[in-house]
């Protein structure tokens, strides 16, 4: 379909242009990523390239195996050269909603670790401001017993709506990697400092991370349906 071209477009790039030898890289999650494995491994086999693998979930976790890369954590790989992911939405500053497959937590860690964060994505997520294309809100991780607290809690000081995310192959809400739930936040307009408003979200007890990932991605690749890649810095 036009936007899986456009995924795999913007995969390529951005792994034919961030990978060189002897890295550590970050491999984020979603449908996305999947083509940057499929390229990495093409260039680690034809170039025998050494590159270390460093997962955001048990799907990138699989993906890595999947292709016989190295797989390696942050206890023995702390400092990453580059990490690889997916997107929701990007606006204009490159402030990305991330979390719509629930990896948030850990791709956000991975991604504080790396010296760049390489967004990839369909031009579907280039936004100019949040919100105007993804509706199904910000994704907010929390521990399972905080969860109604933590959704009154933004409700009251941000309106829009809190939704617990539930699971569609599972009874009950989507249980993450870490063994939280998700709440979806479907804000009404957009926020004027999305770093004010993540401050304050996760402040309140209970909130394990956001998926709004700020001042974090360098540069970001979007593929379009004909194939095209455009970069943005
Ligand atoms: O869940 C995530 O954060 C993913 O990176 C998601 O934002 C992008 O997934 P996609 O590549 O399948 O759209």
């Amino acid at each position: 379909s036009n936007i899986e071209t456009g995924k795999k477009a913007a995969a390529f790039a951005a792994v034919n242009e961030n990978i060189k030898n002897n890295q550590k890289v970050g491999i984020g999650s979603g449908s996305t990523v999947v083509y940057a494995v499929q390229r990495l491994a093409q260039r680690i086999k034809e170039e025998n390239l050494n590159i270390i693998c460093i997962p955001t979930s048990f799907q990138a976790n699989q993906l890595i195996q999947e292709h016989r890369l190295n797989l390696g954590t942050l206890e023995t790989c702390p400092i990453l050269d580059v990490a690889i992911d997916g997107a929701d939405e990007t606006d204009k500053d490159l402030t990305c909603i991330k979390g719509g497959g629930a990896c948030l937590t850990q791709e956000k860690i991975v991604a504080s670790c790396a010296k760049q964060l390489v967004i990839i994505a369909d031009d579907r997520k280039d936004s100019q401001e949040l919100g105007t294309n993804y509706k199904k809100g910000i994704p907010i991780e929390v521990i399972p017993m905080a969860y109604k607290p933590v959704q009154m809690k933004i409700q009251d000081m941000f309106g829009g709506e809190v939704i617990l995310r539930m699971a569609q192959q599972k009874a009950g809400p989507v249980v993450t990697d870490n063994g939280n739930f998700v709440l979806d936040w479907k804000f009404t307009k957009p926020c004027d400092s999305w770093d004010k408003c993540n401050t304050c979200i996760k402040m309140i007890p209970g909130v394990v991370e956001t998926g709004l990932f700020i001042n974090m991605a360098k540069v970001a690749y979007f593929g379009t349906a004909d194939g095209k890649v455009n970069k943005r810095l």
